[in-house]
């Protein structure tokens, strides 16, 4: 019998997701929050799931470490999506990407100048897409973490960033003065996989669409699967 592995992310994206995989009768054998186990054995023979960082469930998909795992779409666009097949947006893990300077600097004023500014970012491929859409330019400079800083030591004129509740921006002077993306937690698949084990794979993606069409009964849903461009 083949094993089918499952790549996730501790964190918001685990626990979003757990509800799903039980209603496709998947259910981790063993607490993996509290746990340093990489490997989780599930109830079902056949089903694993691999813990990684947030940033690496694609890659782990894509070269087939993983057969399908699950990942936000703000880290989905900066790696590309090469090799992976998008079957399903799961409307878990929501948030927005947003353009945040510090409370007093004029971004609009800035923009009718056509200034060139700074911009600190984890997320470059995305903030140079958007400020290329607006036609702006813009110095991106690559941050790993901890973005809020960089406007506040003067390392940065702007951030791109995720946002949720706000108060991370808010305890730091900042304000979001722009939406780039909104960002929810999407299933991709290996695409030899999707072949190679359709009959598994098949009743498990239909399984998790369907919590999740119930999870989040407002969310856009496109038909079929697509891919990303890369
Ligand atoms: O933590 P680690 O470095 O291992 O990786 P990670 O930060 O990528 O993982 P994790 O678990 O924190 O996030 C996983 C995914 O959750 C992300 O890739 C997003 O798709 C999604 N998500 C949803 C978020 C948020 N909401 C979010 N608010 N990821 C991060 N944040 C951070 C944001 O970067 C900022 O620092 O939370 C802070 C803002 O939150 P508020 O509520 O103060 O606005
Ligand atoms: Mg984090």
């Amino acid at each position: 019998m083949s094993v089918l592995t499952i790549a996730l992310s501790k964190g918001r994206i685990f626990d979003e997701t757990l509800p799903l995989l039980a209603a496709a009768d998947i259910v981790p054998a063993h607490d993996a929050q509290g746990s340093r186990k990489l490997i989780l054995e599930t109830n079902r023979a056949g089903v694993r799931i691999v813990l990684v960082r947030a940033t690496d469930v694609p890659t782990y998909v894509q070269y087939g470490g993983a057969d399908l795992g699950i990942a936000g779409k703000d880290v989905l666009s900066e790696h590309g999506g090469e090799g992976l097949y998008q079957p399903l947006d799961l409307g878990i893990a929501r948030c927005r990407m947003m353009v945040a300077v510090r409370a007093g600097f004029d971004y609009d004023a800035a923009l009718r100048r056509g200034a060139r500014i700074k911009v600190a970012t984890k997320y470059l491929a995305a903030a140079r897409e958007h400020f290329a859409a607006k036609g702006m330019h813009v110095d991106l400079i690559k941050l790993y973490g901890s973005m809020e800083l960089a406007p506040l030591v003067g390392l940065a004129d702007a951030i791109v960033d995720l946002v949720s509740t706000g108060s991370t921006l808010a305890a730091n002077h900042l304000v979001a003065v722009e939406e780039v993306a909104s960002i929810s937690a999407r299933l991709v698949v290996n695409q030899a996989a999707l072949k190679l084990k359709h009959d598994v794979l098949q009743p498990l993606l239909a399984a998790i669409e369907r919590a999740a069409g119930k999870a989040a009964p407002v969310r856009p849903r496109g038909r079929g699967g697509k891919r990303f461009r890369s």
